[in-house]
């Protein structure tokens, strides 16, 4: 029996955007859908009750971080990741691939796997793909990824085919070391930004088989429209009953977007880390709260926004508390930030259900312009 089950419920009419129910051994999804980021094993100022509170169903966690602190064995003899930090709900962790690509200098790529410095101490590491598996085991999330390489962008054809080649035998080794079968494998498509070595990409990985695909190697600098046209030619070569995922992407326009090319799955550090920043996301678009306008501003945030934050507190107390470097502004700022992503999300399906994305997807531009 497969970790997961997916079934797509029902087709958009006009655009490839698709509803489906994705079940995992801890519960199940509606997707298309959004999953905030919880790098340290804590999606950062928010507890997982509150996460419930602004609707995540999935959140993500990182090999690569939990690998270096606490290290992966102790989340494993604590009961694992779901234990450890107190959500019940379904959890992805990503291979750690990326992370260790970010470390630039500090790593050295061979056929056997990464050799990189810690980011924390210096001290010397080694990923391959048969100790992505494990770590991923040991930290018990439902779905794990394979180990690929993210190449940078831009980069020439003839490395991003090489590059391609090694993610590809990488794949191969994780199917063939995963041993938990109440965990789902996921394939990453890389490729660049080439339609070729990125169909060469999902039918090599398709031939190995996995529980779902991602697409990796986005939004790496490309420019917006080049990743939509990558999405747009890949979602087509992937299999229809199976979950489709985009990684580490993206703004509210990427998600839609991404939808509706045929993609159900997404994660990005933006709404939490932006919330941080004092970088709001609004109905009407994009809203930087330090700024002087807002001083003596007494409506809410975003008057179309449900939110605990929207319905309790003006736009001036919100610059203030960020002003001061209070606390609560990452508190309040994050807890609206992610309602405003899973809320698109739920707007999404609904408009799916209907048959209506395409119109959807139209109101959404119209109105975030309208200011
Ligand atoms: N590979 C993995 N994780 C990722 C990416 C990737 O290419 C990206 C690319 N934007 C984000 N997260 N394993
Ligand atoms: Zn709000």
């Amino acid at each position: 029996m497969p970790a997961i089950d997916f079934k797509v419920i029902k087709q958009d009419g006009t655009t490839a955007a698709r509803l489906g129910s994705l079940t995992t051994p801890h519960g199940t999804i509606a997707t298309p859908i959004f999953m905030p980021v919880g790098t340290q094993a804590t999606v950062k100022a928010m507890t997982p009750e509150e996460l419930r509170e602004v609707g995540a169903q999935i959140i993500l966690a990182n090999t690569y971080h939990l690998y270096i602190r606490p290290g992966h064995e102790l989340v494993g003899r604590l009961g694992g990741l779901h234990e450890f930090m107190h959500w019940p709900g379904p959890i992805l962790t990503d291979s750690g691939g990326f992370q260790v690509f970010s470390l630039g200098e500090l790593r050295k790529i061979t056929e056997d796997g990464v050799r990189f410095q810690s980011h924390l101490d210096g001290s010397y590491h080694f990923i391959s793909p048969e100790n992505a598996m494990a770590i991923q085991e040991a930290l018990g999330g439902d779905i794990i990824m394979c180990f690929d390489e993210c190449p940078p962008y831009p980069s020439e054809y003839a490395y991003v085919e090489k590059s391609l080649g090694l993610t590809t035998r990488w794949a191969r080794r994780c199917k063939e070391s995963h041993a938990r079968t109440d965990q789902a494998l996921f394939g990453i498509v890389q490729g660049g930004m080439h339609r070729e070595l990125r169909e060469r990409s999902a039918a090599e990985l398709m031939e190995i088989g996995f529980d779902g695909y991602a697409l990796g190697g986005l939004s790496v600098g490309e420019e917006k429209e080049l990743m939509y046209e990558v999405m747009g030619y890949c979602a087509p070569v992937l299999p229809v009953d199976q979950p489709r995922y985009v990684m580490g992407i993206g703004a509210p326009e990427d998600l839609i977007e991404g939808i509706h090319a045929g993609f159900d799955m997404f994660d990005c550090v933006m709404p939490t880390r932006n919330a941080r920043n004092g970088m709001l996301f609004t109905s009407f678009g994009r809203v930087n709260i330090k700024g002087a306008a807002y001083a003596e501003d007494r409506s809410p945030l975003d008057p179309e926004c449900g939110c605990y934050v929207c319905k309790n507190y003006s736009r001036a107390y919100l610059r203030h508390l960020y002003r001061s470097g209070e606390i609560l502004a990452s508190r309040l700022n994050t807890w609206h930030n992610l309602h405003y992503y899973l809320n698109l999300m739920t707007q999404a399906r609904e408009a799916i259900g209907a048959g209506r994305f395409g119109e959807f997807r139209k109101e959404f531009y119209a109105k975030r312009f309208s200011l």
